[in-house]
């Protein structure tokens, strides 16, 4: 357990991705909003009806890239990010009050995990899952309730690969042990019981690629805290996607995510320099999205 980390990864920021450089004004160009505005569905019960999906793959192999391109091809989509940020600053609130200035230490939470698993996974998962969840429950804007059935929300990632692919494997290592992954279990299920029905997906974009591919992006983009990433860490996880959305051999505790139809997109291929890949993925994600 562990075995997939490096020691030593201090520095705290983030280098700029090459991945990020997608969404530019030759997209909105390419991809003109008018585009996506076919097969006008009535509202079923008159209000605007807002189609969920998320993007689902492993570490580095491009959600991000593809989320910015979605966003930038039809004014009818919306992208929720995945709350990153707020795992690498978490403001731990140490101000003792009265007339002192306010003493905030701020925590990298996704650092100490990759730097000690068994000690920070399940914190790190309770956190990563607790806040998706808070930014995903965030009210629509009103762009997306005026456009009358044909609008849908992209999120990136979901609290059912934090719990499928992330926890569940971390669990399988070692790093969250079995008191912690019940625990687990047990709050998430209630939490998605509760609140389930307001962030339930429709669909799920799988973005599947070679480990191998995941590795490169992810040693280009060069996230400080993941400096320790081995290989074998990505091939775990991509394990872990290929038995949830390709064999669906994962036990699954949700009726309803259970029969969620998935898109199976090949993103080892350079989606992001390629107007031509471009145009098709969009042209498949168009097509998928009205069949849901
Ligand atoms: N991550 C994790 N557990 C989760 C969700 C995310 O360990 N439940 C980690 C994996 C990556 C980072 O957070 O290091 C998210 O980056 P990316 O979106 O590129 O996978
Ligand atoms: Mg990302």
């Amino acid at each position: 357990p562990g075995g997939f980390l490096r020691a030593g990864n201090t520095v705290m920021t983030q280098a700029a991705s090459s991945l990020s450089t997608m969404a530019n004004k030759a997209d909105s160009d390419r991809f003109p909003w008018s585009r996506c505005m076919s097969s006008k569905t009535p509202p079923r019960d008159g209000k605007a009806r807002v189609k969920r999906v998320s993007i689902e793959g492993n570490i580095a192999v491009g959600k991000s890239t593809f989320a910015r391109l979605l966003q930038s091809a039809c004014s009818d989509w919306e992208v929720v990010v995945e709350p990153v940020s707020q795992w690498q600053n978490i403001d731990s609130g140490t101000s003792k009050g009265g007339s002192a200035p306010p003493q905030t230490a701020v925590s990298n939470l996704l650092q100490m995990m990759y730097q000690d698993p068994e000690r920070w996974s399940y914190t790190f998962q309770t956190y990563s899952c607790m806040s998706r969840l808070r930014t995903q429950l965030q009210p629509l804007p009103a762009r997306l309730l005026s456009s009358e059935g044909t609008a849908v929300q992209v999120y990136e990632r979901s609290v059912y690969s934090d719990r499928y692919i992330f926890a569940l494997n971390m669990f399988e290592l070692g790093c969250i042990n079995s008191t912690e992954w019940a625990v687990y279990q047990d709050w998430h299920s209630l939490l998605v019981e509760q609140f389930g029905h307001k962030v339930a997906l429709e669909g799920i974009i799988y973005l599947r690629a070679p480990p191998e591919k995941c590795m490169e992006r992810l040693e280009h983009r060069g996230r400080a805290e993941e400096k320790g990433v081995k290989l074998d860490y990505l091939d775990k996880l991509h394990i872990q996607h290929e038995r949830w959305l390709v064999d669906k051999s994962t036990e699954i505790h949700f009726e309803k995510m259970k029969q969620i139809p998935v898109l199976q997109l090949d993103a080892s291929v350079e989606f992001q320099s390629d107007p031509d890949v471009r145009q098709q993925f969009i042209t498949k994600v168009k097509n998928f999205f009205n069949v849901l």
